[in-house]
């Protein structure tokens, strides 16, 4: 990018506050945002400059689109680059939560390993099983067909429209009810947008609905789980594990879940393979340069701002 424009950029560990954003953004047209930066009508105001946000991520949350639209700020995203990298991520967390894999090399690295018992890190088996998957697009679409093809996995989901016949013979993917899917799931695995309809989608009623030997993974975002009721249902066993990603207020994490040994939990690196960030911060890039120098962007999410100019 520094080819195109002059750059400032933050490298630090800690990342701006909104105030420290506002007033880097001065005078700014384009910024690259990577997916934790709010970007709303308070800031747009604030940055009256401001043409184009390009997010290094497919999850837009962090974007008021509506403001965006209205302020003339065109808003790009990073789909499709993710979806394979992303959808192998959730399959090892949920291989590693169903599998208990950190709470046995825990063990092992602790020196308590002093004789094999039949029953040691005994988990839940994935081949054979049933794959519930909640929001089912592109990357839902990848970790199913992951599971039925690779691993014989019986494949049910729930999402906001059912998928057409095509789409779900090629998943081989059965359509069911949210109820039925947490009843029927051996394991979960959350992969649906973070909006106000998804908020806490997965909380107390939910979890009690859940098998009690069920794995409940999100790769989605923090906020769609209830974390305090997570991390209640997994003391008290009412689903056997869970595998985390992302987390209500991240970086910060629920304190019970920390101390919980029946969940696996990562720094929301499912999309983290170096090509994959390598093409997920192109496409942000090409997306800035096209814009703001040829008026045209790969992946706009709000293209109604393309027209009017
Ligand atoms: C990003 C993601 O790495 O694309 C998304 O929506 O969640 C991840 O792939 C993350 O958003 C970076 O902040």
């Amino acid at each position: 990018m520094a080819q195109h424009f002059e750059v400032s950029s933050n490298q630090g560990d800690e990342a701006w506050t909104p105030l420290q954003l506002i007033q880097k953004l001065q005078g700014t047209q384009g910024v690259f945002t990577t997916g934790g930066e709010r970007i709303d009508a308070a800031l747009l105001a604030a940055c009256p400059d401001l043409k184009i946000c390009a997010n290094m991520a497919v999850g837009y949350n962090n974007f008021d689109l509506e403001a965006m639209t209205c302020a003339g700020v065109l808003a790009t995203n990073a789909p499709e680059v993710l979806t394979e990298t992303t959808a192998d991520f959730g399959f090892a967390l949920m291989m590693a939560t169903a599998r208990r894999l950190m709470e046995a090399e825990h063990f092992l690295r602790a020196g308590l390993w002093t004789r094999w018992r039949y029953d040691l890190f005994a988990g839940a088996d994935i081949h054979g099983s049933t794959l519930g998957i909640l929001g089912m697009g592109r990357i839902g679409q990848g970790i199913a067909k992951r599971g039925a093809l690779g691993f014989g996995m019986k494949v049910i989901y729930h999402n906001r429209s059912r998928l057409d016949v095509a789409t779900e013979i090629d998943c081989r993917a059965s359509y069911v009810s949210k109820q039925e899917l947490l009843k029927t799931a051996d394991h979960l695995v959350l992969v649906l947008p973070y909006s106000p309809e998804s908020h806490h989608a997965i909380g107390a009623p939910e979890l009690a609905q859940m098998k009690p030997t069920a794995t409940l993974v999100n790769i989605a975002r923090g906020g769609i789980v209830d974390d305090c009721a997570l991390a209640l249902a997994l003391r008290n066993k009412t689903i056997a594990a869970a595998g985390l990603d992302v987390f209500e207020g991240e970086p910060a994490v629920h304190p019970d879940l920390l101390r919980l040994p029946n969940v696996v939990l990562t720094p929301h690196i499912a999309s983290a393979t170096l090509p994959t960030r390598l093409a997920m911060a192109n496409l942000a890039a090409d997306n800035l340069i096209g814009f703001l120098k040829q008026g045209k962007a790969l992946t706009p999410l709000n293209p109604e701002v393309l027209l009017k100019r």
